[in-house]
């Protein structure tokens, strides 16, 4: 019955999240553009579907110089060079996040990079190909957009950094496949205090074969892609179609090393003791070697470490801990080393399945506080009645 229930929800999620842009892989090509045009064919006046541009934008064909996700087509940003598209948020509240493909013009002599800026009405955040998390020469990054809804029409503006240097002489960014998805409000379930535990709600994971979505820090709770827990330095969402997943569908690899991680609070009982059960494990990508994890839950604080071998594998762990009151108490997950693989990729270690409850001790003394005050209204009621 409960798995049915769980089925349900997911399915129901799946449907909630269904959200398009029109021509957000750049297939539909530009008005003026056939099979013979040059693979960097800039545009000049002509329309492309879905798409308003402004500024030095091309057309591009994967190739040569060039590599993207599914071969094909996406845009590269010159100077000035900007893409948009509006979209409307029908329905009750939600949050939109984003998923797009990051890529740069292969062997350029470059001297400098330019960045990604994406916008939308309540964000503006900067993204920068990194090329240290994966082997293809293109990224895929997660972003929080915002949370819109009743028919409100939201311009989502992807553009290219203004940089001080010369336009000729810079690697400016390709985009591709961006992808929108929703989440509505999240509800605690039963048996885990921790919404997003599981890590089961985050940005949408492409459907082409990927090095997971890297996301970048995001010291806020509630302008998290990875809803519920903020993120230090760069953690990569991971799904089970491309790595081992401890549970459900997808978990969060730290890949940048010393001190990157999740974090996330929650108001809890001052001095109540609570039990933190999380898996901690490798993501079958090659990632050998020692991995300590450092947990933080309130005022209490250990050291987890794995002997990873790469294969995917995951342990499940648990530590107790005292509610911190009345501030929301912090939890966190933090690696404390920095690993790569032996062909120079950054990588780490995964956790999943993170799930709060209140110690049994708490319970039983939850329950005689429930018992106390029964008894005391009865007394008060069989007071009132004489
Ligand atoms: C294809 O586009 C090029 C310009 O990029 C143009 O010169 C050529 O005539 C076009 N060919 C066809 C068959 O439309
Ligand atoms: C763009 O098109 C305009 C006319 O529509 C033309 O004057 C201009 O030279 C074109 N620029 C390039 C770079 O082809
Ligand atoms: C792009 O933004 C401009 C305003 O800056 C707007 O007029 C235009 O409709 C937008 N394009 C799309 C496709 O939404
Ligand atoms: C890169 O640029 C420098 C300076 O502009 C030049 O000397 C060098 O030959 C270039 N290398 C390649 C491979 O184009
Ligand atoms: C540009 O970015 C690439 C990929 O991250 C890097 O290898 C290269 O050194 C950067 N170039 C400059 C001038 O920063
Ligand atoms: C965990 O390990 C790090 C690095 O070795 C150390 O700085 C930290 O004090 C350790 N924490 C605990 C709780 O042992
Ligand atoms: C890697 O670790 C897993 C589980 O820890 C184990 O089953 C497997 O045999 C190990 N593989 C190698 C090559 O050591
Ligand atoms: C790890 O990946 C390999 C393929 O690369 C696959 O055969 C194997 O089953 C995976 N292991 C786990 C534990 O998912
Ligand atoms: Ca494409
Ligand atoms: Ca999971």
């Amino acid at each position: 019955m409960k798995i049915r229930n769980i089925f349900i929800t997911c399915i129901w999620l799946a449907i909630a999240s269904a959200d398009t842009l029109q021509n957000s892989d750049f297939e539909l090509p530009p008005t003026d553009w056939n099979e013979t045009s040059p693979a960097f064919f800039p545009l000049n006046g002509s329309s492309i579907p879905g798409w308003t541009y402004d500024g030095a934008v091309q057309y591009v064909t994967a190739g040569g110089e060039l590599s993207l996700p599914r071969n094909g087509h996406a845009v590269l940003l010159q100077e000035d060079g900007k893409i948009n598209q509006t979209f409307v948020a029908n329905g009750e509240e939600m949050q939109y996040l984003l998923t797009f493909t990051l890529g740069r013009r292969r062997a350029r002599n470059c001297t400098a990079n330019a960045s990604l800026v994406v916008s939308a009405p309540d964000s503006s955040a900067q993204f920068s190909l990194t090329l240290k998390y994966g082997k293809e020469s293109w990224e895929v990054y997660g972003h929080h957009l915002g949370s819109w809804g009743g028919g409100e029409s939201v311009n989502l503006v992807i553009e290219s950094q203004d940089i001080d240097a010369e336009p000729e002489s810079t690697c400016w960014p390709v985009v591709d496949d961006v992808m929108l998805s929703t989440v509505g409000s999240l509800k605690q379930g039963d048996d885990n205090l921790l919404p997003n535990g599981g890590f089961e709600l985050g940005p949408a994971f492409p459907d082409f074969p990927n090095d997971g979505v890297l996301l970048d820090s995001e010291p806020s709770l509630v302008e998290s892609a990875l809803q519920q827990w903020t993120v230090t330095g760069t953690v990569k969402y991971i799904d089970a179609k491309n790595f081992f997943v401890p549970e459900g569908k997808a978990a969060v690899e730290i890949v940048s090393g010393v001190s990157a991680g999740v974090q996330t609070a929650k108001q809890l009982d001052q001095g109540s003791d609570y039990n933190l059960e999380f898996m901690l494990g490798d993501a079958n990508d090659s990632c050998s070697g020692v991995l300590v994890v450092g947990v933080a839950a309130g005022s209490s604080a250990q050291n987890f470490t794995i002997q990873s071998n790469g294969t995917g594998s995951a342990k499940k762990y648990a530590m107790t801990f005292k509610g911190a009151g009345p501030s929301p108490t912090s939890i966190s997950f933090q690696s404390y080393t920095t690993t790569q693989r032996d062909d120079g990729v950054f990588c780490g270690p995964v956790i999943d399945g993170v799930v709060l409850k209140a110690s049994s001790g708490h319970k039983s003394y939850m329950q005689f506080s429930f018992l106390m005050t029964v008894l005391l209204a009865t007394v008060l009621k069989l007071g009132n009645l004489m």
